[in-house]
């Protein structure tokens, strides 16, 4: 029985007008607590509760100013209502007054002595600086105080363990014309002295430069001055600030660059507007990462998580800057300097952050996967996902009871619609307890999940970080009785409003508390969890309904006194590593974890997949999630997605197919929806829609043998599966800007159709090389931009000539279901007819890959033959792997006329021949590439060697 129902909730209003009165921000504490409590009155247990619901309405109604507006900027700071911010900004060029002196070379490092202040008038205390260099193009650069007062933060857990091996030893420095140079192989770090300035330059290059502009900025700490007040107050909050000012800014250039990308999260264009110049009035990219209800599809305000880490690329060089700390950070991009000469042509940026460490690291490339390879040697590549975890989710805030589950899932079956995982949010648990279930509408969590494995299928359950504050609750108690959570200012269990209520949080930062969360996930302690289970992190920005900016304030304290303002960014990180270490540990380091999070920081990557949150459901949300992901790839953050069919409001059903089929090409692809859309599942739009929503994921489940070797090539080089087009195009300057279209991994090329009856896109085909349209085969020659005609059946998608995709073209009902399907190549020619490509696969599932249970193959098209080697290391370790699975067709492309005849084939390995024929339809889905040739059932083995004489 349902007490406090949804419609009343919202005053009789719509439920999603309603809804986004109550979440209005400007009333968020009253609001969402309102909704928070709503919600739990709709679980039985709440029930006879209902007289406090009812007072809770009154009071959110009355709280509530009725207004539909989305999002409200007010309710977080702009950089003028913060004193650091408003400070480094008002500050002009040339107003940094550091020198450096007592250069020498410590440990093969070079350390320095950096004062403030003209000659013999030093100001305050001085800085030690360092400066190490690592193996390819690597340098990095430490300041701190001399005499600190208190140890500032460094951000633990996110440079990878090995990168001190990489370290190069730095023999000596040159001084010469007041500077201090040291010479590496290919590149120097050149120190100017007065003013301390940094320069990276490649023979008469300069590449990257610190403080060029004189706007090095390191507030150090020190006592409180008499009368002073330390206290910052934003709206009805107030900061204590305990320490002081500690803030540290400086301009970084890079110079020659065209473009600057990267610092996400944040919906807008790729390639990163200016923020500050003339006549530019703009905020400055804000990473701090926050709960923003209702975003907008493009602001510079950030989101959900932080990297700051950012790249520049021109024709000549990509280089990059990383800065290694994860306290509020505001980042202002200059306009574009154009000069005379490309060496002064360069982009200015400024780097301001509230507190925490100078640790910065720059990275020269030259190239843009280089540039990757580089930051990934620093923070580390991305984890290698499950087979299932690339595959199609289905998620919707909520799946209501077991019934539910199970017809959705038979719905799936019915359609002839493949799909792995089905997801259940926050109304499974027993009063947003996490861990725990609703006993009524999901009194057999382990059936319901055995039901669906059955079928090769998997489950999801969300954990997010708010821990209800209830007695009841074995989390609760024993998180509160070992001292678990993080504090208040006055060292007190901190206590903010969530989905449960009063909550507390726990303190992630410390590796015990993540260890003891992780043993959560054991299937002894997680009643009703069985291996089939994985797991989602909300709300991990943290998220408090009534904390300043709706997440928590910053004088929280973690372990180690370490206050909550360094931590900030980072805290959404631990949580979900210790969640997916939980994963990791439950199966005896068996089964490779999936845990889905929507806060980030650099070095997620290594831990699991993101999201881009709470988007619209409308073209322009669609348009943005390109730019969105191509950003966090761009960082090193590559198992990612956009919820398709966009989360708040209801899709018409052309946008949705338009999602699913962009959908279809994002690293992480998972239909979800708010609680009071309407349902969406892929069928219930009638026709042609199920069978388009259905055609994309068919598309993407053809394509995962190609998303599951390119998921190994991020695993290896951090390079990201979805690509702007410069970067494997990087001197190709009409791409630099370019975000509608993208590449998956090399060989695919992809378009979005971004507006309603959409009959054409203009779509720039990179390189000197045909692509291939891969529904209909046509070709199209590089280095154009055509106005492609635009179908209902797909959105533009075109292979690359000179490549080869593995595909499996047989529908399943689930990945693993197709674990022994054979595999069709499309050899893909270009105009010297040949063509390459490659295959990685494993187990879908275990770490064994990391022993060498591995197949990986390298596919030549050359002279007329197709032939398959071996990738793999010969020595590859202790295990192998095993497929049975042949190949039954391939398909070539890009055939000179004279080859396009019916022929018959010799596979030479065995002396067999089959037949080749002309266009034949290809596909269940319904390709036709009329100037194909289609070799049938040539059968061989996609694990061995083999050659075929195709022409
Ligand atoms: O858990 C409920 C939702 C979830 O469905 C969504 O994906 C998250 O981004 N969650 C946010 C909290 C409520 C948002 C209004």
């Amino acid at each position: 029985m349902r007490i406090c129902d949804r419609s009343k909730c919202s005053g009789r209003r719509s439920q999603e007008k309603g809804r986004r009165e109550i979440l209005d921000s400007r009333h968020s504490v009253a609001g969402r607590a309102g909704v928070s409590i709503c919600r739990m009155m709709e679980t039985r247990e709440m029930d006879r509760r209902k007289p406090n619901c009812l007072v809770a309405l009154i009071v959110l109604l009355a709280a509530a100013v009725i207004g539909a507006d989305a999002w409200k900027k007010d309710e977080f700071k702009r950089c003028d209502q913060t004193i650091f911010c408003k400070d480094a900004r008002n500050r002009v060029d040339g107003s940094s007054n550091w020198f450096v002196s007592e250069v020498n070379v410590t440990n093969g490092k070079v350390r320095a002595r950096l004062i403030e202040g003209g000659e013999g008038e030093h100001v305050g205390g001085s800085l030690i600086l360092h400066l190490s260099a690592y193996e390819e193009g690597i340098i990095r650069l430490k300041v701190k105080e001399a005499e600190a007062k208190r140890k500032r933060f460094e951000v633990p857990e996110v440079v990878v363990k090995g990168l001190e091996d990489r370290r190069l030893w730095i023999q000596r420095v040159i001084e010469k014309d007041g500077a201090s140079m040291v010479v590496l192989a290919g590149y120097e770090v050149v120190l100017l002295h007065r003013p301390f300035q940094l320069y990276v330059r490649s023979g008469k290059e300069t590449l990257i430069s610190l403080n060029a502009k004189g706007l090095f900025h390191f507030e150090q700490q020190r006592e409180k001055k008499e009368g002073e007040d330390w206290d910052e107050s934003f709206r009805s909050h107030t900061d204590s600030r305990p320490h002081g000012p500690q803030s540290i800014g400086f301009d970084v250039s890079f110079y020659g660059a065209e473009y600057v990308y990267g610092i996400p999260e944040r919906a807008t264009s790729l390639a990163l507007k200016p923020t500050k110049g003339a006549d530019i009035v703009s905020e400055p990219y804000r990473l701090f990462n926050s709960d923003i209800f209702e975003y907008l599809h493009d602001s510079v305000f950030g989101l959900y998580g932080a990297v700051p880490f950012m790249l520049s690329h021109s024709e000549k060089r990509t280089t990059g800057f990383f800065w290694l700390n994860a306290a509020e950070m505001l980042v202002d991009v200059m306009p574009k300097e154009k000069t005379e000469t490309a060496e002064a042509s360069r982009i200015d940026t400024h780097w301001i952050t509230e507190s925490g460490s100078f640790d910065v690291f720059f990275f020269i490339g030259p190239g843009p996967k280089d540039l990757i390879r580089q930051y990934t040697t620093v923070t580390g590549t991305s984890t290698m996902p499950q087979l299932f975890a690339t595959a199609y989710h289905q998620c919707r805030w909520n799946y209501k009871d077991e019934a539910d589950v199970a017809q959705v899932d038979a719905g799936f079956d019915e359609h002839d619609i493949p799909y792995d995982v089905l997801w259940l949010d926050i109304e499974h648990t027993d009063g947003k307890k996490y861990f725990t279930w609703d006993s009524v509408l999901f009194p057999n969590p382990k059936d319901m999940q055995d039901k669906i494995a059955a079928k090769g299928r998997k489950m999801v359950t969300i954990v997010d970080p708010h821990i209800k504050r209830d007695s009841n609750y074995y989390i609760h108690k024993e998180a509160q009785s070992k001292g678990f959570y993080i504090k208040d200012k006055h060292g007190r269990d901190y206590d903010g409003w969530c989905w449960p209520g009063s909550s507390s949080y726990l303190d992630m930062l410390d590796p015990e508390v993540r260890s003891w969360w992780a043993d959560k996930f054991a299937y002894s302690s997680y009643q009703g969890s069985t291996p089939s289970l994985y797991i989602w992190n909300d709300m991990n920005e943290p998220s408090v309904f009534n904390g300043p900016e709706a997440t928590m304030p910053r004088d929280n304290i973690h372990v180690g006194e370490v206050e909550h303002r360094d931590v900030h960014n980072a805290y959404g990180y631990y949580f979900h590593m210790a969640s997916s270490e939980g994963l990791r540990k439950r199966a005896d380091d068996n089964d490779r974890p999936f845990v889905l999070s929507r806060s980030f920081f650099a070095g997620t990557q290594r831990v699991g997949a993101i999201w881009t949150g709470d988007n619209t459901a409308d073209w322009d949300h669609l348009k943005v999630s390109v730019p969105m992901l191509l950003t966090l790839g761009l960082t090193g953050i590559t198992f990612t997605g956009a919820d398709v069919g966009g989360f708040f409001g209801n899709p018409d059903p052309e946008l949705l197919t338009r999602w699913y089929q962009l959908g279809a090409y994002y690293p992480f692809y998972r239909g979800h929806a708010h609680l009071d859309t309407k349902r969406r599942e892929p069928w219930l739009f009638g026709e042609p829609y199920t069978s388009l929503i259905r055609e994309a994921i068919h598309t993407r489940y053809a394509l995962l043998p190609y998303f599951y070797t390119l998921f190994r090539e991020a695993n290896l080089n951090g390079l990201p599966l979805m690509r702007p087009i410069w970067m494997e195009y990087p001197k190709e300057i009409e791409t630099y800007a370019m975000d509608d279209q993208f590449l998956l991994g090399s060989d695919l090329l992809v378009h979005g159709v971004y507006s309603e009856r959409a009959t054409s896109e203009d779509v720039y085909f990179p390189g000197s090389q045909m692509w291939f349209d891969v529904r209909s085969g046509a070709s199209y020659s590089g280095g154009h931009t055509v106005k492609v005609p635009v179908i209902p059946e797909s959105i533009p998608a075109y292979q690359r000539a000179g490549s080869i995709i593995p595909r499996k073209d047989r529908f399943r009902r689930s990945s693993f279901q197709m674990e022994n399907d054979p595999y069709t190549l499309v050899v893909a020619l270009n105009s010297s007819y040949e063509a390459q490509g490659e295959l990685y696969l494993d187990d879908g599932k275990s770490y064994d890959f990391e022993k060498g249970a591995f197949i990986h193959r390298l596919f030549t098209f050359s002279k007329g033959r197709l032939t398959s080697v071996n990738l793999a290391p010969t020595e590859k370790g202790t295990k192998q792997f095993k497929t049975p699975c042949l190949v039954e067709r391939i398909i070539l492309l890009g055939l000179r006329p004279k080859d396009l005849s019916a022929h018959r084939v010799l596979i030479e390995s065995s002396g067999a021949q089959v037949p080749a024929e002309v266009g034949a339809p290809l596909l269940r889905i319904g390709y036709h590439q009329a100037n194909s040739l289609v070799v049938r059932m040539p059968n061989v083995r996609i694990s061995d060697d083999w050659s075929i004489k195709v022409l």
